[in-house]
């Protein structure tokens, strides 16, 4: 049973068991049933208390078990609210630390509610694509009040106990011992009659449609491609507007069955469990031992060792950043300061936090000034001579267990571990531009990466509040290994007839951040060009377009030379289509003999996120990848992917396997048709009728 039951003077405990955060799954709630029918019917008992064991009251309904039969197993929890309501004693839910979702409804549903300070009070549903489905958008309003009750909701965001406890939701705040508290004031209300229900109470605000109209206005303008925001706020609506609480109970449960059916739903509730799997790693398990990470150094206050650096700061560990000039050093500082003052100028730092964070970091030009952190980070140009010259002085100076991590996107990082004569403190931390905004951090193990090392990476990903997904070596590692296959499929489509901005705004419709050739201008076509310029030697049988190469020719980079794949105006960073590409694109196609033709949006979305699709699977197939959705957290942090969607795997699955390998086929018959050879694990999926998730 995952909950207790035992009974202290005359009042019943119930408390959930059900770690890691008593999430109501089913034994859960036939324990509870269980918990109330006894107590109701042992007349030594007056009273009856449930609180949660460990870390929480209850996080909620179990997200584990939803789209299986359990889910819906009785006792549903619709059920247990009905068996608290019309019990005859009275019931008081002691809350600590987190009452959230199907949790903060069960409290709902007793007659009385005493918490802690400091618990985490949400109905996040919405976050899940969801709504609260156990009555939360029925009964918050009437001890809340509609307003609050429907930003509480809308939002999803948790609210601190003690904030809400001038109001009819928490009938007092307990100090100290939680459940003696509740205990006694079981105790004190044993005998007050009738029980006071939730539902009973009135919600009064006056003109409620003159407000719910201006909130629909709001939320439509906010929600984007998610349809849960606007359904949410019906359900609330229901509470004012129907002619009884059933009625509302009724559209409450109408609007949550849409919307548990819904892709998007899917897609929030497959991130949720994406993010918290990419931490674990099948042979480092949780009790491996971690290196203390007090300090921190970074070699090269570019753009990519300031942003990283900021990492470090924020997360209040002390860092270092080594350069080899002054004027680099001053410049890179600078930077981070500029970062930081427009935060504070946008409100969304304080002066403290400001103060707090610039005096964590400091400069120096001499690499004895950082041996003694416990870690390092390079972030220098992305060359493999520079790099080994970096690795053989950090092998030199670095204190015995520092970890040497390098920033490189698509280095070996075998051969980096290699010049230095501790590979198993070498791990690769490869950072997204900007460094301090995007989440993703992949984890690059070496073939001789220790355990512990990987496992204090792991957790300091959490530390800085990045998503740290873990990858095998390999070029590119996971999301550029992906990348690459897009960006070649972009490139022929500019071949056989499309042009950069219909292939932009196709795959922005489809939902990513930005399209490749915007992304391009960004981030600076030259760095591709550099890697192709590689890979032109290495792998001389992969064929690209030439059409970026020509771009570059032309002094093309992008943004930085105010002309790229678009035309720049000074000062305006809106990309306008330039007659001057378009015309080498054109004369392009002709030069290699390719008849142009009408490209359908379709057409550019598959090929470029199929490409993505069979790249991935590849990577699964060779081990650099430990599970398909830890390639959709790198895609839905890392590269804009569409969170809607559930990221490149997800949404392969949810297309259905044989629909992608079938237009795999029919783009094998095209150009460049290699490309397309699904890779094994794909095809035997798609053979078999599974996916990927
Ligand atoms: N069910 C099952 N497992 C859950 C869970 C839940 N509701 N919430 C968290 N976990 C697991 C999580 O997967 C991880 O597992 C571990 O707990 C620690 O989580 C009818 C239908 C509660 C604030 O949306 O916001 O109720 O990786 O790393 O940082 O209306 O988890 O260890 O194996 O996040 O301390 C609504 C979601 C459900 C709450 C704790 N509830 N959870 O944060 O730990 S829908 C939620 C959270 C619902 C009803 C509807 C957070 C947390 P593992 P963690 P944390």
């Amino acid at each position: 049973m995952t909950a207790e039951y035992k009974v202290d003077g005359g009042v019943a405990v119930i408390t959930l068991n059900n770690p890691p955060v008593n999430g109501l799954g089913h034994a859960t709630r036939s324990a509870i049933a269980d918990g109330i029918r006894r107590a109701e019917d042992d007349p030594q008992v007056k009273a009856i208390v449930i609180t949660g064991a460990g870390k929480a009251f209850s996080g909620g309904a179990d997200i584990k078990e939803f789209n299986t039969p359990k889910s819906l197993a009785e006792p549903t929890l619709h059920t247990v609210l009905n068996l608290l309501e019309q019990a005859g004693k009275p019931v008081v839910a002691a809350i600590h630390s987190v009452a959230m979702g199907g949790g903060l409804e069960l409290a709902l549903g007793c007659h009385y509610r005493v918490a802690a300070p400091g618990a985490q009070i949400a109905l996040p549903e919405v976050k899940l694509g969801l709504l609260p489905g156990a009555g939360g958008t029925q009964r918050l309003p009437r001890v809340l009040g509609l307003e609050m009750a429907l930003n509480m909701i809308v939002s999803g965001n948790p609210v601190l106990s003690e904030k809400l406890a001038g109001t009819r939701l928490f009938d007092q705040l307990v100090e100290g011992d939680l459940l003696q508290g509740a205990i006694a004031f079981a105790n004190k209300i044993a005998d007050v009659r009738p029980l006071p229900l939730v539902r009973d109470r009135k919600i009064d605000y006056p003109d409620h449609e003159a407000f719910l109209q201006f909130s629909r206005n709001t939320v439509k303008a906010v929600a984007g491609p998610f349809p849960a925001p606007l359904k949410c706020l019906e359900a609330v609506a229901a509470a004012v507007t129907s002619p009884s609480f059933e009625e509302g109970l009724k559209v409450e449960r109408e609007l949550f069955r849409a919307l548990v059916q819904t892709t998007e739903s899917k897609a929030l509730r497959h991130a949720f469990f994406a993010e918290r799997a990419a931490s674990k790693i099948p042979d480092v398990p949780d009790s491996t031992p971690q290196r203390p990470i007090k300090s921190a150094a970074i070699i090269g206050a570019g753009t990519m060792g300031g942003g990283i650096a900021m990492n470090f700061a924020n997360a209040g560990i002390p860092v270092k950043l080594l350069e080899m000039k002054q004027e680099a050093l001053d410049k890179g500082l600078a930077t981070i300061r500029k970062n930081y003052e427009n935060s504070m100028k946008k409100g969304k730092l304080t002066q403290e936090k400001f103060d707090q964070r610039m005096a964590a970091i400091s400069g120096t030009l001499d690499y004895n000034e950082i041996g003694q952190a416990d870690i390092v980070i390079e972030a220098v140009f992305e060359d493999m001579d520079v790099k080994q010259t970096v690795f053989r002085k950090l092998d030199e100076v670095m204190k015995p267990g520092a970890i040497l991590a390098s920033n490189t996107s698509t280095l070996d990082l075998d051969k980096i571990a290699a010049f230095t004569r501790r590979p198993q403190d070498v791990i690769g931390l490869h950072f997204f531009s900007p460094a301090n905004v995007m989440r993703l951090l992949e984890i690059v193990r070496g073939a001789k990466t220790g355990a512990d090392v990987l496992a204090t990476a792991m957790a300091l990903s959490k530390k800085i509040r990045k998503v740290g997904v873990v990858s095998g070596v390999c070029d590119g590692f996971i999301g550029n290994r992906m990348i690459e296959q897009y960006s070649r499929q972009a490139g022929f489509l500019l071949e056989e007839g499309a042009l950069p901005e219909q292939v932009d705004r196709a795959i922005e419709k489809f939902g990513f951040a930005m399209g490749p050739f915007r992304m391009g201008d960004l981030a600076g076509n030259d760095i591709g060009w550099y890697i192709r310029k590689r890979r032109y030697i290495e792998s001389p049988e992969i064929s690209y377009s030439k059409t970026a190469d020509l771009l570059c020719e032309m002094g093309r980079y992008g943004q930085k030379t105010s002309a790229g794949w678009y035309d720049y105006k000074a000062g305006d960073r809106k990309p306008y289509p330039s007659q001057v590409v378009n015309d080498m694109i054109v004369k392009h196609s002709a030069d290699i003999g390719v008849e142009r033709r009408k490209i359908s949006d379709q057409e550019i979305v598959e090929r470029l996120v199929y490409a993505l699709v069979n790249e991935g699977a590849q990577l699964l197939d060779e081990g650099i990848a430990l599970r398909a959705s830890d390639i959709d957290m790198v895609y839905l942090t890392g590269y804009g992917f569409p969170l809607h969607r559930g990221g490149p795997m997800l949404y392969a699955d949810i297309v259905g396997l044989p629909n992608v390998v079938s237009a795999m086929e029919k783009f094998a018959r095209g150009r460049h048709g290699e490309a397309w050879k699904p890779a094994p694990l794909l095809a035997r999926l798609a053979a078999e009728g599974k996916t990927f998730n």
